[in-house]
């Protein structure tokens, strides 16, 4: 794993990247000189041609004309920043994208900027996690250039016992990308998983860091199983567990899913943070597949079996139980009865 320093000086050098790849596509075709895109990013011919270097060693093919300058021919299809912002029209979410091809975790990655203050909205994103978390300390099997793992930092100006709201926020946010991706129609399952059928396709993990009454930041892990094969998946998943491309039988483009998810999450958090909580909880129990059916919950070692009511604004499940009590569940796991 890097340490913070690499990690920040890596985050630097992609920046650079970011922007000539962004000059080389403004001109679709033409030829920009190393001379200008030096003057442009304010550095050396020679370090224009270092960064080159590096991009064509992520893929690019950009042809250098001798005297001329440089063209670029052909584009990857790789999570790297530029090729998500390209088109990407957002206000908060994913104005500033980082990348590693791989970290130990993108929660923790993010984390760890969150605590030196980097801006609300900045979405780290990585190829590979070597320390993919879930919840209560699992292990989210996070295998190189085929899903997304990605954490955005936000800092919600609102009370810490409402941060469960932003799980449902990132949960509709990513059914409404891969209904903008795929034919599919996936179903959230309190409070942090989404199906197709009955597999688990993603999964959210949502950290805080906040006093009493104040939130320093959250960051909302999403992890989204898009082109990761049958074999690729463990035998000892906790549920059963798939893929976009295997439910729908067709490869989804990483970067595409990656806008689609930024762009829902942009648009879901500007309406909480001017309109409020009940449109996101309206929706999400919409989509939710747990609404109305009757359902057991494991919580706090006792175990509620009876119909989900709804959910309130702290994030607990309602369970309405045989003796007309309703169990109120803020943490645990939930199946369906029948
Ligand atoms: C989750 O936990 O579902 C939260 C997963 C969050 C992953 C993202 S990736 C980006 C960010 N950075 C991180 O380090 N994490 C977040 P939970 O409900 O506890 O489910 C975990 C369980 O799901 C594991 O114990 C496995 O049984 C199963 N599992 C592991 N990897 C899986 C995968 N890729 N797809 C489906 N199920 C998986």
């Amino acid at each position: 794993m890097k340490d913070f320093a690499e990690q920040t000086a890596a985050a630097a050098a992609q920046s650079f990247n970011q922007k000539i790849i962004e000059l080389l596509r403004k001109d679709s075709g033409g030829i920009i000189s190393g001379e200008e895109l030096g003057r442009a990013l304010n550095i050396s011919r020679t370090a224009v041609w270092k960064h080159i270097k590096a991009l064509k060693g992520v893929g690019y093919q950009i042809e250098a004309l001798p005297s001329r300058g440089y063209r670029l021919l052909f584009t990857p299809d790789l999570l790297i920043p530029s090729e998500i912002a390209a088109g990407l029209a957002t206000t908060r979410i994913a104005r500033k994208i980082i990348y590693f091809k791989e970290t130990d975790s993108t929660n923790l990655a993010a984390f760890r900027l969150a605590e030196q203050g980097i801006e609300e909205g900045t979405v780290i994103i990585a190829d590979e996690q070597k320390q993919g978390r879930g919840r209560m300390g699992r292990h989210w099997e996070s295998p190189q250039g085929t899903n997304i793992y990605c954490s955005i930092i936000i800092r919600p100006p609102i009370s810490p016992v409402k941060a469960p709201q932003l799980t449902f926020l990132s949960a509709v946010a990513v059914a409404r990308a891969i209904e903008a991706t795929t034919p599919l129609h996936p179903a959230i399952k309190w409070p942090n998983d989404l199906l197709i059928g009955s597999k688990k396709v993603a999964g959210l993990l949502n950290e805080i860091n906040a006093e009493t009454e104040k939130i320093h930041f959250i960051v909302l892990g999403i992890g989204v199983n898009i082109n990761m094969r049958r074999e690729q998946f463990p035998d000892d998943l906790r549920h059963p567990a798939s893929s976009l491309l295997l439910e729908g039988n067709s490869p989804v483009n990483r970067v595409e899913f990656a806008r689609a998810l930024f762009t829902a999450f942009d648009t879901l958090y500007d309406d909480y943070l001017t309109k409020g909580y009940d449109m996101i909880r309206e929706e999400w129990l919409s989509r939710s597949m747990v609404s109305g059916r009757k359902v057991s919950v494991a919580f706090e070692g006792k175990v509620a079996v009876g119909v989900a009511t709804g959910i309130d604004e702290y994030g607990a499940l309602l369970v309405q139980q045989k003796n007309g009590e309703t169990a109120r569940v803020l943490a645990g796991d939930v199946s369906l009865v029948d």
